[in-house]
């Protein structure tokens, strides 16, 4: 029905505004109809807050009987932080509820639906199902896999650099993406990086936005040896908090002076390629981080692709071509032999930003 689509498209939009906001939890919209008059609409703001449903019934009242609701996630069934939404939709007596999609929380997944079918409400599942997975694909990832969504964020040259020979990279992209990427910082829950990176160039790894302060996610070094400088910019805890992933091999006491600053340390065990990402991942994510932004180098990139554990990139493109035998590409690593060994991925989108391009990808499956 278009009405349907109609009113999920306004519940999916105003869940989308807490995009990073409600971590680890999903971002869910939900909007009350009477009559083709909205009576009640609300968002989930953050964890351990009411969930949406909560907020739009208390706006609805007593218009809730006979209503329709729209819903972007199935209603839950457990108790959580907070109690199950299902018993407050039965209760409600609204007569149909629209759901995008299910919830994958094992908790969940299906129970809140058969709980208000057996309630004898009209339950449609369905309406703007690839939106709303779209928009949880974070939250989704999380409780499917156990494992934080990876995104890999790099910016290249036309020909595919992303810095000179000796590392220099200040700047490739124009104000806007450079922009941008705060923004994206400001939404997430990690931002990685290795060891090379913060020698080379001694980031801070912090949101800088122009308007608001903004969320400062925490920053991961992946250090095999432990050779993060004591001194760099990374390791001042006082604005975010930092964690640094080192091999199992390394002696304990060097890790002393890093946990005296304030600095968790894990360690994983030491493969060819590298450190154990997926064990580093699965820590990351007991730890309660749920998305993490992969910045590079060359080299991390490569082992996050090989490890097949990217799932979204984000690659701004800027129109100069830098050349040069041994200038740096996004993804450095083992030599491929033939063309078999490339990783497929779609475009999902891509835009103009300033001067330069957006684009955004996903990799194929299967
Ligand atoms: C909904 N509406 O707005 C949200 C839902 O700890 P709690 O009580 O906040 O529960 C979190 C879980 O509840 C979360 O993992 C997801 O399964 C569901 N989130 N469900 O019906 C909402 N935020
Ligand atoms: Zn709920």
């Amino acid at each position: 029905m278009e009405k349907d689509q109609y009113f999920m498209k306004l519940a999916l939009e105003m869940s989308a505004s807490a995009k990073g906001k409600t971590n680890p939890n999903p971002i869910v919209g939900a909007v009350i109809v009477k009559d083709g008059v909205i009576v009640g609409s609300g968002i989930h703001r953050k964890a351990g807050e009411p969930h949406a449903e909560v907020h739009a019934f208390k706006m609805a009242g007593s218009h809730a009987e006979g209503a329709t609701l729209y819903v972007t996630l199935e209603p839950c069934s457990h108790y959580g932080k907070t109690p199950p939404c299902a018993n407050l939709v039965k209760d409600s007596k609204v007569s149909r509820v629209v759901v995008a999609t299910t919830d994958p929380n094992p908790e969940v997944a299906g129970r809140g639906i058969q709980l208000l079918r057996n309630a004898g409400i009209e339950v449609e599942v369905g309406v703007l199902e690839e939106e709303a997975k779209k928009l949880n694909e974070r939250f989704i990832h999380n409780m499917t896999t156990g494992l934080p969504f990876v995104i890999s964020k790099f910016a290249m040259t036309l020909d595919g650099k992303i810095a000179t020979h000796n590392g220099h990279s200040k700047w490739i992209t124009s104000e806007s993406a450079r922009k941008e990427v705060h923004q994206l910082r400001n939404e997430i829950d990690g931002i990685l990086v290795g060891v090379g990176t913060v020698i080379a160039d001694n980031p801070a790894l912090t949101t800088r936005l122009p308007e608001t302060q903004g969320k400062n996610p925490t920053r991961i070094i992946l250090d095999t040896n432990l050779r993060t400088p004591i001194d760099s910019q990374v390791l001042q805890t006082v604005a975010a908090k930092t964690i640094i992933v080192t091999s199992d091999e390394v002696d304990m006491e060097r890790a002393k002076p890093f946990e005296a600053k304030g600095v968790k340390i894990i360690f994983v065990s030491k493969e060819t390629n590298g450190l154990d990402l997926y064990a580093a991942l699965r820590e990351l994510y007991r730890l309660g981080i749920t998305d993490i932004l992969v910045e590079g180098g060359g080299a991390v990139n490569a082992s996050f692709l090989n490890a097949g554990l990217i799932d979204k990139y984000y690659i701004y493109i800027a129109p100069k071509v830098l050349g040069g035998k041994d200038s740096i590409t996004p993804f450095t690593g083992p030599n491929p032999d033939t063309m078999i060994a490339a990783k497929h991925l779609y475009f999902d989108d891509f835009q103009k930003l300033g001067e330069d391009i957006r684009i955004i990808a996903y990799p194929k499956q299967g």
